[in-house]
């Protein structure tokens, strides 16, 4: 099959499979471009907090080769996570979720997707290698999305497409084909600086450069077994679990398509008082298969504690004095400090 068809074949398949944008970038880029050393100076700085994998894979992660030495070619495809609704209008009784957060983990749909195109691949490439990413792989998805013409980075470092705004994920695969590449896409922010200016705990260094270590996402996601540091926690207002304020603001995703493939199986905002009070075996059944799944009760519970603080609604003291007088110190801080604000609002 020669390059053109193969890539005709590639796109066609990756839009049949549900993606809705797909992207080919070469493997090892002609020019290095701004993406090594932006990683390199992010981990150096401790952007990464303590999401220590960040740091490990430093050298690795910007050059796929690295974590697939046959590449020749990147295939990256952006699926929309957008459920076509607006966001929920604020509620004191409820956290919100982000909206990636809201169907199923898509790891694994994903991952699946992607794999239908890699046999897709082989079959039509006898002895065709190729390895799937979808975002826990030592892969810099952003940079190639970009290289491959999926979108341009936005200033609250997200990638964002004039078709589909930026509430899409990445998911791609590495193969050892050339491929007849797409052009990276020109930015479009301008002079906006909405999302830099709404992020509530001020998280940008700047543009482009988000410091994991004060953003709302990577506190109520990644930071488990762990106090949300004092200094950020009025800041995060009633998120439950990842934050959208920075995408929510920008007005590119005023055009953001919805979803052909991934349903929200949560609203988007759960009840408060619901979430903590639940046991070890009833979230475990609320949300299995969800991504609140892999950060786990803990960390959800003290997200729901820190957010009925924020309401400063004296209706959470008994849930919160409960959590106060529990068995668990990280919880029960975060419902004392919590009791503290309602108080100092009376
Ligand atoms: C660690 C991580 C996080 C961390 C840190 C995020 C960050 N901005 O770095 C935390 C936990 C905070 C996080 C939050 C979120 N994440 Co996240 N995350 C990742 C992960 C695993 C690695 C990102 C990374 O390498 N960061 C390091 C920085 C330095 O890299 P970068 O932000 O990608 O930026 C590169 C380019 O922008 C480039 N660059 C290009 N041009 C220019 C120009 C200049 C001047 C500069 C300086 C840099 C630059 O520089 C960087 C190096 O290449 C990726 C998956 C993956 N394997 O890539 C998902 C990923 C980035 N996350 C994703 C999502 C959906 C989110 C959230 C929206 C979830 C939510 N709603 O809560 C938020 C968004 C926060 C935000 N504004 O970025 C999606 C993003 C999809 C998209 N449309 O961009 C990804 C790609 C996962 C996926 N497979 O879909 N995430």
């Amino acid at each position: 099959m020669d390059r053109a068809a193969l890539t005709r074949g590639l796109r066609e398949e990756a839009l049949r499979l549900g993606a809705d944008t797909v992207g080919f970038a070469p493997a090892v880029l002609p020019e290095p471009g701004p993406d090594p050393a932006a990683y390199q100076a992010w981990v150096e700085k401790g952007m990464h907090g303590a999401m220590g994998y960040m740091a490990r894979a430093a050298e690795e992660r910007p050059y796929i080769t690295r974590w697939f030495p046959p590449a020749r070619s990147v295939i990256v495809c952006a699926f929309s996570t957008h459920d076509g609704k607006p966001p929920p209008p604020p509620d004191p009784a409820r956290g919100r979720l982000a909206r990636y957060a809201r169907p199923a983990d898509y790891h694994r749909p994903l991952k699946a997707k992607v794999k239908e195109l890699l046999a897709w691949y082989k079959e039509r490439v006898p002895g065709g290698r190729g390895k799937v990413f979808v975002d826990s792989s030592p892969v810099l998805e952003r940079s190639y999305a970009r290289y491959a013409g999926a979108g341009w980075v936005g200033k609250n470092s997200m990638l964002l497409s004039r078709k589909l705004g930026s509430f899409f994920l990445i998911a791609g695969a590495a193969i050892d084909a050339e491929l007849d590449y797409d052009d990276p896409v020109p930015e479009h922010c301008g002079t906006c600086t909405r999302c830099l200016d709404a992020c509530p705990t001020d998280a940008f260094a700047a543009p482009r450069v988000l410091d994991a270590s004060r953003c709302i996402a990577y506190f109520t996601v990644e930071l488990r077994g762990a106090p949300i540091p004092e200094a950020f926690r009025e800041g995060h207002g009633d998120w439950l679990f990842g934050c959208d304020v920075c995408q929510d603001v920008c007005p590119w995703n005023r055009f953001a398509v919805r979803s052909r493939l991934l349903e929200p199986d949560l609203p988007p905002a759960l009840d408060l008082e619901e979430v903590a009070a639940l046991s070890p075996e009833a979230f475990a059944e609320r949300f299995k298969g969800t991504s609140l799944e892999r950060t786990g009760l803990q960390s959800v519970v003290r997200n729901a504690l820190l957010a009925m603080g924020n309401s400063k609604d004296p209706r959470y003291r008994p849930a919160l004095e409960r959590h106060a007088a529990g068995d668990d110190p990280l919880l029960a801080e975060q419902a004392r400090w919590s009791l503290g604000l309602i108080d100092s609002a009376r």
